[in-house]
């Protein structure tokens, strides 16, 4: 892992112990685990060391991608001050990887912009499982890492 404690974005912030007390949902899709499970773990990963809280961390699972808007809205209304979204929808022969990820999409934006918190769109879209293994520290860097980052960066704004 990236050492998200010394980044740039944390050494700017006078005080970034402010973090400490944010709640943060972390909610994970279930299909695809052996991808989003590696996404789940980086992302953990990257809150604890730049200081959040373990005991502000909430860990939510979903059956699938397309039930994260869902979950999200409900983390929301919950009293989450940010939330991390992840899932890895793979390309198949049916439509459903259309229709799931432009739903995931859209309704990750609806949740993040109806209640004015950070939601970090950490969801995968790829035509293979080795597409996706390349982007949970492979070299196309670590998606589930960058989605905790990002509410992060949003949090400290
Ligand atoms: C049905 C389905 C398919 C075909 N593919 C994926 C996938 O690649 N990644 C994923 O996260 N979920 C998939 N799903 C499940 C849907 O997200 C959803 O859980 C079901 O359609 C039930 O609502």
């Amino acid at each position: 892992m990236a050492d998200y404690s010394q980044q740039d974005f944390l050494q700017s912030v006078p005080d970034a112990s402010e973090l400490k007390a944010k709640k943060i949902a972390v909610i994970t899709a279930q299909w695809n685990s052996e991808i989003t499970g590696k996404m789940r773990e980086g992302a953990l990963a990257v809150l604890a060391a730049s200081g959040v809280s373990a005991n502000a961390i909430t860990k939510i699972k979903v059956p699938g991608a397309f039930e994260l808007s869902y979950a999200a809205n409900k983390a929301a209304l919950d009293g989450s001050d940010a939330i991390i979204c992840l899932g890895c929808v793979i390309q198949g022969e049916t439509p459903h990887f259309d229709f799931i990820c432009a739903a995931v999409a859209h309704g990750i934006t609806q949740v993040s912009l109806h209640h004015n918190i950070p939601v970090a769109f950490g969801v995968l879209t790829t035509n293979s499982q080795e597409q996706a293994l390349e982007r949970v520290g492979g070299k196309h860097g670590h998606k589930g890492e960058e989605a905790a980052v990002t509410v992060l960066q949003l949090l400290l704004n």
